[in-house]
């Protein structure tokens, strides 16, 4: 079928609507009086999953056919947000369904929103991965996402007095209605045990590793619906399984606790999603969850290249795997161990099969999140990867040992050798990969200059850069129909495939009656998420004031603490000046801090104090509002990103690898107000430099008031009466009457050390938010340059992203879907 024509046809509003009921009654169980929302959500899943399966198998069936290249992307996290509203969007269902479920005497947003959003991910990295799985499946190019089916995704946040508090995500509880059970698909995942030497037949001496404990990973596939409906791929998630229920031992003894104790043991290894974001976390068992889903992954991709390979020559033609960050680069070593120790090849066969088939994204540069793992613990988990990481190690050195001093030798090493010796993977993951890329230009260009500068004066042409991308189908077709479909009402609606044309719309930005469509969506997205505010917040927000968004994960780096104090210095202002008309400013923050991130805590605390005081001082008159909302995730930054006038991209510059909210913000119209960090730096000179707030230091100014040490944050401080006040205002409890030395951390932090340079840039940033505020009273002004920034967007689409991958990278083509089925 042609999900197209589907939607114009009547008759598919009553298959559709037979459909919901016939899961209905046959599969969940109940009838239509008894069932609940989630039941509805259940069956429609179903009905939707019907509608895409033929089209699935024709996929797997035309590239297997085709024996075509395919591309693997290895993630720890897949952030795809909901299903049902993305699936029905792509398949062109959405108004079919709408009328459907409105002849059942329901809401098609109801059932949208009974579907549990699965937050597999903590931010940036997964959300980029499934924006990946999108434009991949989008543009016919043949593709397995393959990663770990967690039983707990990243944990709810909810605020208790104003404090984060976590509770456990149980996102399958009432079961997964997307997701393919696969309980045939089953890899051994060997882990401890010991390396032993014998001889083989030829009396070549090789290792083989034994007296393993041993957990099997059992897949479960979920297709990617690509946008048309044409094309669908599949994520393939691990689970870990114990490859025995029971000790019977122990069951005898009575013991049954016991008994049980080694499969709990086992099936922790895919239990909980790790919450920690560009930090570090030195756990074995992530480690172990590392190395479980890349085993799984690399077995099952041997397994379908060899229904058509007798050896592995050709394998680097065949597989494309993308190492998402350091996490899977363990793989290396388990590829190499694979093709040496159970099939025989020699190391230099091995090692070239190897590294042409990999590739590796760096998407951080903070030292806290690069990885590394310790010798010792490696050695116990992975005795045999060890041997090999360490024999890659000593033949790359080997081989450059007479150009380089011992510093360099020591930096270049993949063993650390400062305090405890510890395996660099960023390390393992360059040398074992054929091109090693960044996600912004300017990420790119420093990765070069800082953590990759050795590696990259050996290997000049490995680095590369790929800037990121966001899917505009959920980001703007999905999420923002309003404005979606005054766009097409323009230019088509070509632009959901191909964003660059939202160029078109240049020629538009000052045209008035096309202005007013404009604001008219954007008032309507923001009348949505104020409603959405008072229903979980019960603060009013008054949807005419300046709607200023910072969305994303809490960290100091990313300096939610700058808008924080500029909040606090408009405050003043407005109290101090009761007669003066200021621009009404609602500030709206979201994001999740690591649980062990306790000053990252503490900045949520302090926001939700700010918020109380200002949201109830009777002197301001509603003229600024502050709202945090709790429990940021996909389906609430749908709700968010279109409702946006002013996105804050405030980061310390040089600091945040690229940001990808940033462009969904800016692809539905906010402007940004920003430092040139990461993709700011592109998205101005997409949209143009008049029509983006930049301010702040760059990241050369800070790397070399950094070297130079010459930052005093007090006499900063002293020096501006705005920002002492609030800091003294922080410090001294003013928010925080209960206890008011409770924010002394943070003033303390600012005053004696400021590592992110917060008091340095907040003059800087205060002038220009003032200038954003002055200039959103000129509506037509302020409309033009929204417009501006919706049509300069169009190079930050994945698709652009995928594309540059796919033949700057992986050497994939897209394969023609079949015919009709
Ligand atoms: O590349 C995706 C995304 C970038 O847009 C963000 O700038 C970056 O912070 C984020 N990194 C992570 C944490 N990485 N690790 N490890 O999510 O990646």
């Amino acid at each position: 079928y042609r999900s197209r024509e589907i939607g114009r046809k009547a008759e598919d509003v009553d298959a559709l609507k037979r459909s919901f009921l016939e899961w209905l009654v046959y599969s969940v169980g109940k009838d239509a009086k008894t069932a609940t929302r989630r039941d509805w959500f259940t069956s429609g899943a179903l009905s939707v999953r019907d509608r895409v399966v033929d089209r699935w198998m024709d996929t797997t069936r035309g590239v297997y056919a085709a024996d075509a290249k395919r591309i693997y992307y290895f993630s720890m996290e897949f952030l795809i947000g909901r299903l049902l509203s993305n699936n029905l969007d792509n398949l062109g269902l959405t108004e079919v369904c709408r009328e459907a479920v409105d002849r059942l005497g329901l809401r098609l947003e109801e059932v949208l929103d009974a579907e549990p959003d699965p937050a597999l991910g903590n931010g940036g990295l997964g959300r980029l991965a499934a924006c990946f799985l999108d434009s991949m499946a989008t543009q016919h190019l043949p593709a397995y996402g393959y990663g770990i089916r967690y039983e707990y995704g990243l944990f709810e946040q909810r605020f208790d007095q104003g404090f984060q508090v976590e509770f456990p995500d149980n996102w399958l509880r009432f079961g997964n209605p997307w997701e393919f059970a696969r309980p045939e698909v089953l890899y051994p995942i060997h882990f401890h045990g010991r390396v032993e030497t014998y001889l083989d037949g030829a009396g070549v001496e090789r290792r083989r590793w034994v007296d393993t404990e041993t957990v099997h990973a059992m897949a479960f596939d979920t297709p990617v619906v690509g946008y048309g409906g044409e094309t669908i791929n599949t994520l393939r998630l691990w689970s870990a399984r114990a490859t025995r229920d029971f000790n019977f031992h122990h069951f005898n003894d009575g013991d049954y606790l016991k008994a049980v104790e080694g499969k709990v043991l086992s099936e922790n290894l895919s239990r909980v999603l790790y919450p920690n974001d560009a930090t570090e976390v030195g756990r074995e068992l992530r480690f172990k969850q590392e190395y479980f889903f890349t085993s799984a992954s690399i077995q099952d991709i041997l397994r379908r290249y060899m229904q058509h390979h007798k050896d592995f020559d050709a394998l680097p033609e065949k597989a494309a795997i993308q190492l998402n960050d350091t996490h899977p680069a363990i793989g290396i070593a388990e590829l190499m161990r694979i093709l040496i120790d159970i099939h025989g090849l020699d190391w230099d066969k091995a090692w070239d099969i190897t590294r042409r088939t990999f590739s590796y994204t760096n998407h951080t540069l903070l030292p806290e999140a690069l990885e590394s793992w310790p010798v010792g613990m490696m050695e116990h988990v992975l005795p045999r990867h060890m041997q090999i990481i360490y024999d890659i190690n000593a033949k790359f050195l080997q081989g450059v040992w007479s150009r380089c001093d011992i510093d360099t030798i020591r930096r270049l090493s993949l063993i650390d050798e400062n305090g405890g010796r510890r395996v660099r993977m960023g390390g393992l993951a360059f040398l074992g990969s054929h091109k090693v890329n960044g996600v912004s230009a300017l990420h790119t260009d420093l990765m070069k200059q800082t953590v990759f500068a050795d590696y990259h004066r050996l290997f000049p042409d490995r680095i590369t850069n790929k800037t990121n991308g966001i899917t505009p189908r959920r980001w703007l077709h999905q999420a923002n129909p309003a404005l979606s479909r005054l766009i097409s009402s323009r230019i088509g609606d070509g632009w959901i495939t191909d964003l660059g044309q939202l160029a078109a719309l240049k020629d538009r930005a000052g045209d008035e009656i096309f202005q007013e469509e404009f604001r008219r969506a954007k008032r309507q997205n923001k009348k949505r998420l104020a409603a959405y505010i008072a229903r979980h917040l019960r603060i009013d927000v008054d949807v005419d004031s300046l709607f200023d968004v910072q969305v994303k994960r809490i960290h100091e780096y990313k300096r939610q603490l700058l808008n924080l104090l500029q909040t606090v210095a408009l405050y003043n202002e407005i109290r101090d000046n009761p007669n003066r008309d200021f621009t009404p400013v609602t500030k709206i923050l979201a994001g999740k801090a690591a649980p062990a991130y306790h000053q990252a805590k503490l900045i949520i605390k302090l926001a939700n104090d700010i918020a109380k005081v200002v949201n109830n001082d009777p002197l301001v008159r509603g003229r600024l509002k502050l709202v945090m909302l709790p429990n940021y995730n996909v389906s609430q930054a749908e709700i968010i990103m279109p409702a946006a006038d002013l996105s804050e991209q405030i980061s310390t510059a040089g600091m945040e690898a690229s940001g990808t909210g940033n462009m969904k913000l800016a692809l539905n119209g906010a402007l940004t107000i920003g430092t040139l960090d990461g993709a700011n730096v592109e998205i101005r000179d997409h949209v143009g430099a008049d029509n983006i707030f930049i301010f702040g230091m760059t990241a050369q100014e800070v790397q070399d008031l950094r070297s130079g040490g010459g930052f005093d944050p007090r006499a900063v401080v002293g020096a501006n009466p705005h920002l002492k006040r609030a800091l003294d205002m922080i410090g001294n409890g003013a928010f925080s009457p209960d206890d008011p030395g409770r924010f002394r951390p943070i003033v303390d932090a600012l005053l004696y050390g400021d590592h992110f340079l917060v008091t340095a840039d907040f003059e800087d940033y205060r002038n220009a938010h003032a200038a954003a505020r002055a200039l959103y009273r000129d509506k037509a002004e302020w409309t033009a340059k929204s417009i501006l920034n919706t049509a300069g967007m169009g190079w930050f689409s994945s698709d652009r992203t995928i594309m540059e991958y796919a033949t700057e990278i992986w050497g994939v083509a897209p394969v023609p879907p079949v015919g009709e089925a």
